[in-house]
C-alpha cells in the first residue's frame, strides 16, 4: 500500500476576517468530518494533516506543500475558494476531494473541480477513495454510502485533529460534537427533510464527555445535530450519567416544539446554557414552533411567552427568521417580527434570507421549475449576503427596504440595550453586544443599503436580480476577487457561475451519477470514472 500525504482543509470562511466576533467565534465553527477523516486515514495507515482556515491565517503559508490527496470540506459560501485551491493543487500533482454541505447540494458543478465529491460519508467510502487515489478529470466521480453513518468518531478519537483549531479561539473554546444525525422532521425547506433520523450509540457521548472534562475545567459543548431535542431523554440521560450537572455548558439547535417547560427546566440543570430554536415565519411552518395553526400576532404572542419562559431558565437563546417566504407579503411579517423583539426582547434574533441551496430541500425544486433560482455565485450563499430566490410576494427594493427596517430595528441603541438589560449573565450579554455592532447588526445593515442603492443605480444589478441576464454584475465579482485574494487567479474559467437548475435537470432526466435523494440511493455508490 501506498502511504499517501492527506492534507485536510476545513474552510470556517472564505477570505480574510477583520470583525472582532469573527476574532472570537470563528475557530468555534470548525466542523467535525474533517477531523473524522483525519482520523480515518490515520487508520488506514496514512498521514493526514487538518488545516483550519478562520480568516486570520496566512492561507497561502498554512496549506500543506506536499500532498498526495487533498480533502476539503466547504460551505456553498467557500466553494469559489475551494475551488481555486483544488486547481492550485492539481496543477501540483495531487488528486482532490470535497465533502460537506457544498458537495452535498451542488455535486453536479463540484465535480467539475474535483476528483471526488463526497455525500454521505462512512468509513468504507473514505477507504475505497484512499485505496485508489486517482486524478479524475475533467469530470470527478460522485461517491457515498447510502445513509448516514450509525456512528462517528467521538471526541477522544478526533481530539487530536480538534485540539489546534481550539487553541485559534481566544477566550471562549467550543467542542463540537454529534449524538445523531438526520431528523424525523420533514420541513420542505430543509436538507434532512429527506434524512432518516439515526441516533448514535450513547456510550461513545457518555465517554467523550467524561474525556472532556480530563482536559478542560469546565468545557463548553455545542452539538451539531440538526435537531438535538429528537432523542430528548435518551441523551440527557446519558449526560446526566456522564458528568455532574452543570460541570459542562453546552449549546444546541432544537425546534421549539420539543422544548417544554419540564425539559427546559431539565436542559438547565444539566448546563445547557444557549439554545438555538428556529421560528422562521409568522404565516407558516406552525409545528416547529409549537403554534399549531396559530398565525400571525396570536403567534408572535405564543412565540414570545415560550421564548420568555425557555430564558427564564436558559440564559441564551437566538430565535431564527426566514425573511421573503412565499407565505410573506407586505409589511406584517416585518412589523409581526419587530413586535416579537419588543415581547421577548433578551432573545437575539437570526435573520436568514430565503437561499436555495442546490438541491439541499425538496421545496428547491418547486423553486427552480418555476424559474425562481437566480445564479449568484456560491461565495454569497450564506444566507445574508445574496438571496437567490426571486421574492414571490415582493418587488426587490421594498422587499430590502423592510429588510434594511427591521435590520435596523433590531440592532438599534433601544433593542441593544433591552438585550442586555433582559440578559443575566455577563458572556450572553457581551456577546449580544459584540454581534449587534460587528459583522451581524451594523455589518449587515451596511451592506444591505449599499446592495439597495445598487437596485437604484446600477442596471446590471437590478436585471441580475430580476432574471433578465445573467451577467454578473461587477460588485459581485469585485469582492469575490477581492476575498480570494493570491487564490484568484487560480479559480478555473467558469468556475464563478454554476446552473441554478441543475437538481431540476438532474431529476428530469439529464445525466447524472448522483443519488436523486439520498434515500433514492438503494446502495453504496462505488467509485467510478464519471461519463
Ligand atoms: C450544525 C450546523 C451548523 C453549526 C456548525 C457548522 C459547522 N461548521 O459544521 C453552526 C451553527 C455553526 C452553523 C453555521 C452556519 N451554517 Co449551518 N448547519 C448546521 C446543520 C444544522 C447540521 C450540519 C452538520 O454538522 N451535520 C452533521 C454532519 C456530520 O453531517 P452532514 O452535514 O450531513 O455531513 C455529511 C456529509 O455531507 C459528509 N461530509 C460533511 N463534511 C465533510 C467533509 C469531508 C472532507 C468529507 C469527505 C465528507 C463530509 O459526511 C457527513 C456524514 O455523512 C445544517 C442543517 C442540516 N440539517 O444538516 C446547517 C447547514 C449546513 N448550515 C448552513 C449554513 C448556510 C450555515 C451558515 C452559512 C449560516 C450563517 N449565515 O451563519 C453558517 C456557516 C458556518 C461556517 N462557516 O462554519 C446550510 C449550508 C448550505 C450550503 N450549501 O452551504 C445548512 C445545510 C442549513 C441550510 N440552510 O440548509 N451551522
Ligand atoms: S428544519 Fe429542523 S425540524 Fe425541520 S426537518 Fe430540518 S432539522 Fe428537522
Amino acid at each position: 500500500m501506498r502511504r499517501l500525504r492527506v492534507g485536510i482543509l476545513d474552510l470556517v470562511t472564505n477570505g480574510p476576517a477583520t470583525a472582532l466576533y469573527a476574532r472570537l467565534m470563528n475557530a468555534n465553527l470548525a466542523s467535525i468530518m474533517p477531523q473524522v477523516v483525519g482520523v480515518w486515514c490515520e487508520a488506514a495507515g496514512h498521514e493526514a494533516r487538518l488545516v483550519c482556515y478562520t480568516g486570520f491565517e496566512e492561507l497561502a503559508a498554512e496549506l500543506p506543500a506536499r500532498t498526495d490527496l487533498l480533502f476539503i470540506t466547504a460551505f456553498s459560501e467557500t466553494a469559489q475558494l475551494a475551488y481555486a485551491i483544488s486547481n492550485y493543487f492539481r496543477e501540483r500533482g495531487a488528486v482532490t476531494a470535497i465533502g460537506g454541505p457544498h458537495a452535498r447540494c451542488y455535486p453536479e458543478d463540484a465535480r467539475r473541480y474535483f476528483d471526488y465529491v463526497f455525500g454521505f460519508t462512512d468509513e468504507t467510502v473514505v477507504r475505497d477513495v484512499l485505496a485508489e487515489c486517482a486524478p479524475h478529470r475533467p469530470s470527478g466521480v460522485l461517491v457515498g454510502a447510502a445513509r448516514q453513518a450509525a456512528s462517528l468518531p467521538g471526541v477522544r478519537e478526533r481530539w487530536r485533529f480538534m485540539q489546534p483549531t481550539l487553541a485559534k479561539a481566544p477566550t471562549i473554546k467550543i467542542v463540537p460534537m454529534l449524538a445523531s444525525l438526520g431528523c424525523p422532521y420533514t420541513c420542505s425547506f430543509c436538507i434532512d427533510s429527506t434524512v432518516s433520523h439515526r441516533p448514535f450509540p450513547l456510550e461513545v457521548v457518555r465517554d467523550d464527555l467524561r474525556f472532556l472534562l480530563t482536559q478542560y475545567k469546565r468545557p463548553r459543548v455545542a452539538w451539531h445535530d440538526p435537531n438535538f431535542g429528537v432523542r430528548f431523554d435518551e441523551t440527557l440521560g446519558a449526560i446526566e450519567e456522564a458528568v455532574p450537572p452543570g460541570r459542562v455548558d453546552f449549546i444546541a439547535e432544537s425546534s421549539l416544539s420539543l422544548l417544554s417547560e419540564d425539559r427546559v427546566r431539565r436542559l438547565a440543570h444539566n448546563g445547557f446554557k444557549a439554545l438555538l430554536p428556529g421560528v422562521e415565519s409568522w404565516f407558516a411552518l406552525g409545528n416547529k414552533s409549537r403554534t399549531g395553526r396559530a398565525e400571525g400576532m396570536e403567534k408572535v404572542r405564543q412565540v414570545a411567552d415560550h421564548v420568555n419562559m425557555v430564558m427564564r431558565h436558559v440564559p441564551y437563546l437566538q430565535a431564527n427568521f426566514v425573511l421573503g417566504l412565499d407565505t410573506d407579503e407586505g409589511d406584517e411579517p416585518f412589523e409581526l417580527t419587530k413586535r416579537f423583539l419588543d415581547l421577548a426582547p433578551g432573545a437575539f434574533p437570526g435573520f436568514s434570507l430565503l437561499s436555495a441551496f442546490g438541491r439541499a430541500a425538496p421545496l428547491n425544486l418547486e423553486l427552480q421549475r418555476a424559474g425562481r433560482v437566480l445564479p449568484f455565485p456560491h461565495h454569497f450563499l450564506n444566507n445574508n449576503l445574496a438571496m437567490n430566490v426571486r421574492p414571490k410576494n415582493y418587488a426587490w427594493p421594498a422587499f430590502y427596504d423592510r429588510v434594511i427596517d427591521l435590520t435596523t430595528y433590531a440592532f438599534s441603541r433601544r433593542m441593544i440595550g433591552r438585550r442586555f438589560l433582559a440578559n443575566r449573565e455577563p458572556i450572553p450579554r457581551a456577546m449580544n453586544v459584540v454581534r449587534a455592532v460587528s459583522s451581524e447588526g451594523a455589518g449587515r445593515r451596511r451592506y444591505y443599503r449599499e446592495v439597495r442603492r445598487l437596485l437604484d443605480t446600477d442596471a446590471t444589478v437590478r436585471r441580475f436580480f430580476e432574471g433578465e441576464s445573467a451577467a454578473l454584475p461587477a460588485f459581485y465579482a469585485e469582492r469575490v476577487r477581492r476575498d480570494l485574494g493570491p487564490f484568484w487567479p487560480h479559480l478555473p474559467e467558469g468556475a464563478l457561475m454554476h446552473d441554478p437548475n441543475a437538481y431540476l435537470a438532474a431529476e428530469t432526466g439529464a445525466a447524472t451519477t448522483a443519488p436523486s435523494t439520498p434515500r433514492a440511493a438503494a446502495a453504496r455508490l462505488p467509485v467510478v470514472p464519471s461519463s
